[in-house]
């Protein structure tokens, strides 16, 4: 549908999604094994990366177009796979280890015990490489508990590249695969880079106006070996974009490529939205403001965001000693649950041990509408009601 009002899913209480059943938070709230909140919840099915006019929706078909082009419509596109995954496609299928922090509960949002919200596109690899599919692309939202933050959200899109090669295509350069394809990985993105953003600048001391600087940083994955971020510096700070790598042998192996060579990436939809069109914050994307909506149009990338008048924030601080249990991402699950998207950063100000080895926390927490101003009852009332919950809920003391 054209208009963007008809997306908006009515408020339900269960929701049917690639055949998976999944219930709202009320009323499966005595399910230990359930995590999703509502304000996860309400955002399931919403897709915003098939928009042809919202920001996410216009860079997907701008990579598409890259990929088209310099591959002769090659890799084959997925942009509609379920979100909701079992536990050995997120996770076991892509090597990550059993015992790996991701997949905690305090990560990661579980359905039941078996399915989660996938984290992460690559979760979709093995299945399609088993289908036969040696070039695709997975665009998709995935979700995460996560601090709050400018560039942090707890549902955000990326887009999954993989490309398999085969034996005659890295012999004849006389490189051993892996270099072969890390190379190749390595120009398949930097190409993607001067295509969104034209002119590119490796870390320089010279600025030219105009141009991105970017760098790339090696890393670690579990799926990956060896593997890289790619940043890009924006406003005064270096902003990872994506994870790449060539592929672990054993995820070839078991899908059905042995003799093969692969690379993949995962890029972050909204971050390289953000510095294309110039949004300073995340939770713009899912704005439904006419201000916000009515500056970008299909196929228009690189419209700079005109900022409508920026709001004051209003800063709370809170400060209480805190149990072996608590965890950020339980304290920004709890804010955002009462504040939603008025609040638009947490972050921890002070810490220290006291003698008795009780530890004590100090956090601020930002509240500002995009929107409007907010008036300070509002905030008060915010304010009291995250203090009560962070109580009752994270069992910590307040001071
Ligand atoms: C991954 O998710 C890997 N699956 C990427 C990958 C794929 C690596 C294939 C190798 C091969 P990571 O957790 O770093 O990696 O996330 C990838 C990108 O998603 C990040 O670079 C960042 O741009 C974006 N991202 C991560 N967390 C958030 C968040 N909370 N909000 C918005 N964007 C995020
Ligand atoms: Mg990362």
């Amino acid at each position: 549908p054209s208009n963007p009002k008809t997306w908006r899913r009515p408020v339900i209480s269960v929701l049917e999604l690639g055949g998976v059943k999944i219930a709202r938070d009320d009323v499966v709230r005595d399910d230990p094994t359930n995590n999703v909140p509502d304000t996860i919840f309400s955002k399931l099915g919403l897709q915003l990366h098939r928009r042809d006019q919202h920001p996410l929706g216009i860079l997907k078909n701008t990579i598409y177009d890259y990929f088209d082009t310099n591959y002769s419509n090659k890799f084959d596109k997925f942009d509609e796979l379920c979100p909701i995954v079992s536990v050995k496609q997120n996770f076991d299928d892509v090597l990550v280890p059993a015992d790996h922090v991701s997949r905690s509960y305090n990560d990661t949002y579980y359905v039941d015990s078996q399915t989660v919200l996938r984290c992460h596109t690559s979760a979709h690899q093995a299945e399609l490489l088993r289908k036969g599919h040696t070039h695709f692309l997975v665009t998709g939202d995935v979700y995460r508990r996560d601090s709050i933050d400018s560039t942090h959200y707890p549902v955000f899109h990326q887009m999954e590249g993989f490309r398999v090669f085969s034996p005659d295509e890295w012999e004849a350069s006389g490189m051993d695969g892996t270099s072969f394809a890390a190379e190749d990985l390595k120009k398949c993105l930097e190409g993607l880079a001067t295509h969104l953003f034209g002119l590119l600048l490796y870390v320089d001391p010279v600025k030219i106006s105009g141009a991105v600087e970017m760098r790339w940083v090696d890393t670690y994955f579990p799926f990956t070996n060896p593997s890289f971020e790619l940043e890009i510096y924006f406003k005064e700070k270096w902003l990872e974009v994506l994870g790449c790598g060539v592929t672990e042998q054993e995820i070839l192996k078991r899908n059905g490529k042995l003799n093969n060579v692969a690379w993949a990436f995962g890029l972050g939809l909204e971050r390289l939205a953000m510095v294309l069109f110039d949004i300073p914050d995340i939770r713009l994307f899912w704005s439904d403001d006419e201000r916000f909506t009515s500056q970008f149009s299909k196929g228009q990338l690189g419209t700079k965001f005109k900022p409508f008048s920026r709001y004051p924030p209003c800063y709370k601080d809170m400060s209480f000693w805190i149990s072996e249990s608590f965890t950020e991402n339980n304290l920004c699950e709890v804010v955002r649950g009462i504040a939603g998207d008025l609040v638009e950063e947490v972050s921890l100000i002070d810490n220290f041990t006291n003698k008795k080895g009780m530890t004590s926390h100090c956090y601020r927490i930002s509240y500002r509408s995009m929107e409007r101003s907010l008036t300070d009852e509002e905030i008060n009332d915010l304010q009291m009601s995250v203090r009560e919950q962070v109580q009752s809920k994270l069992n910590v003391v307040l001071r």
